[in-house]
């Protein structure tokens, strides 16, 4: 018989090795295999100026995170903005770590990601704060090795990247090589966001590649849209389809607004083309809700904003197509509560991670804790958004310690109860808000579950 956890400490104990030993599958990143090129110098003295897989000091350092909070203590009127993505990457992160880790005390949750990532590769900066002997040591990575060694460090087992189409240098990348994706720790995703966000240029982009789309809904188009998305799913082997969408997306589009017509070809190409698609592939389909882009277009990626969205329109889609399986993650705080309660709704609404400006402590706690008294352990809690390789060991570490923490709370109450809560339990319930939950959601079962 096992043993029975009745005290906080050995409940603590059984939770923090169960998620320790987890390996994760990470669902969302913006990480690259070695195939698709690096910028970055390496001990194989190759590089790609335009390559797409980022690692090392100089990329973690110039995280457009740590980008959008350098120029709130060295403002625009000071450094202007030109000037500044005129710099080298290393010394736009010479920069970033004068004035966010030298001059001031790194507390915000992307400096703190830096350093634990140095910490937990060894890479400690030392009193002197010199970063040259950090760079030495980057430069003699090899970076498949490092992949390896990062994966092991971070204990992540899969890591899913977001290969968008429309990128003019991901697409390429594809075209010229079909196995460019095609590395065992690496799955792809195809990454969608035009159809819905700006359905005319898409279709002109889709006719400019050789399928017969035109900008209004006829058959034929419709067709060769529904091609063009089998097309890539196969060339990617692609396990979900996905996209992000602004805070004001309504499903159905708002009748009477400026947004309509844009709004109304996205619904038509939501209805028509990608949940189709979707649905006869068996694939869930991924919506990101809630990322107003570029309200400082001169930070960049940093530029981006965070808006109150509408659970309602995620419940209308769930209903309307009970074919098909969602994975949503909505932007705003505010939209958290409603959200968890939608998913107590639907069998195929999957809720997960918390993404991007909700990847914080203090809200991670909070929706984790809320997701687990809602849903149970049918969510999952946490996926890294990683867009540089290293700091998958940060995102992973912090989130780890903030999900046991209010694990331990919830089995000590439940456990309080009288409960008979064994290791077995605990590691089964670890294994699938890290694992299990995405692997079976993305077969098509909400759980590993026999009726009856
Ligand atoms: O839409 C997305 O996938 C977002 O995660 C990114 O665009 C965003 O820039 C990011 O890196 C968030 O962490
Ligand atoms: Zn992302």
């Amino acid at each position: 018989m096992a043993e029975l956890l009745k005290t906080r400490d050995a409940i603590a104990l059984a939770v923090n090795q169960a998620l320790a030993r987890q390996p994760i599958v990470d669902l969302h990143t913006h990480l690259y295999p070695p195939s698709f090129g690096t910028p970055v110098a390496n001990r194989t003295g190759q590089t790609d100026p335009n390559g797409l897989m980022l690692w090392g000091l100089d990329e973690i350092l110039t995280y457009h995170y740590l980008v959008a909070e350098v120029f709130r203590v060295v403002p625009a009127t000071v450094l202007p903005y030109e000037q500044f993505w005129k710099m080298s990457k290393t010394a736009q992160a010479d920069h970033i770590w004068k004035h966010l880790f030298v001059e001031r005390t790194p507390i915000s949750e992307a400096c703190r990601g830096v350093l634990t990532s140095l910490h937990l590769l060894g890479l400690d900066v030392g009193p002197s704060k010199d970063l040259r002997p950090l760079r030495a040591w980057f430069a003699q990575q090899d970076p498949s090795a490092y992949i390896d060694r990062v994966m092991e460090l971070a204990n992540v087992t899969s890591i899913t990247m977001t290969n968008p189409v429309f990128d003019d240098n991901e697409r390429a990348r594809w075209l010229a090589n079909p196995q460019v994706g095609r590395d065992p720790r690496f799955k792809a995703v195809l990454r969608i966001d035009p159809i819905l966000r700006d359905w005319p240029t898409a279709a002109r982009k889709m006719a400019a590649w050789g399928y017969q789309v035109g900008e209004t809904f006829e058959e034929q188009t419709v067709a060769e849209a529904q091609r063009f998305l089998r097309d890539w799913i196969d060339r990617q082997q692609a396990i979900y389809l996905a996209l992000s969408l602004p805070p004001e997306f309504a499903y159905p589009a708002p009748l009477h607004s400026p947004a309509n017509p844009l709004a109304l070809a996205g619904q038509h190409a939501l209805e028509k083309i990608v949940l189709p698609v979707c649905a006869q592939r068996n694939l869930p389909f991924a919506m990101m809700i809630g990322s107003r882009l570029r309200v400082n277009p001169a930070l960049g990626d940093g530029g981006d904003m965070v808006g109150y969205s509408d659970v309602g329109s995620v419940v209308r889609i769930c209903q309307s197509f009970p074919q098909n399986r969602f994975l949503v993650t909505m932007l705003a705080r505010e939209n958290q509560h409603e959200l968890c309660v939608a998913a107590r709704k639907f069998g195929n609404l999957m809720i997960f991670g918390c993404w991007w400006f909700l990847n914080n402590p203090v809200l991670i706690e909070e929706m984790t804790r809320l997701r687990l008294e809602l849903l149970g352990t049918s969510m999952i809690p946490q996926h890294s958004d990683a867009r540089v390789l290293d700091q998958l060991l940060y995102k992973w570490t912090h989130s780890r310690a903030i999900i046991g923490k209010v694990l331990v709370d919830k089995y000590v109450d439940t456990a309080a109860t009288g409960w008979p809560l064994v290791e077995a339990d605990i590691q089964q319930d670890v294994q699938r808000l890290l694992q299990g939950n995405f692997e079976n959601f993305l077969r098509g079962h909400s759980g590993n579950v026999s009726p009856g």
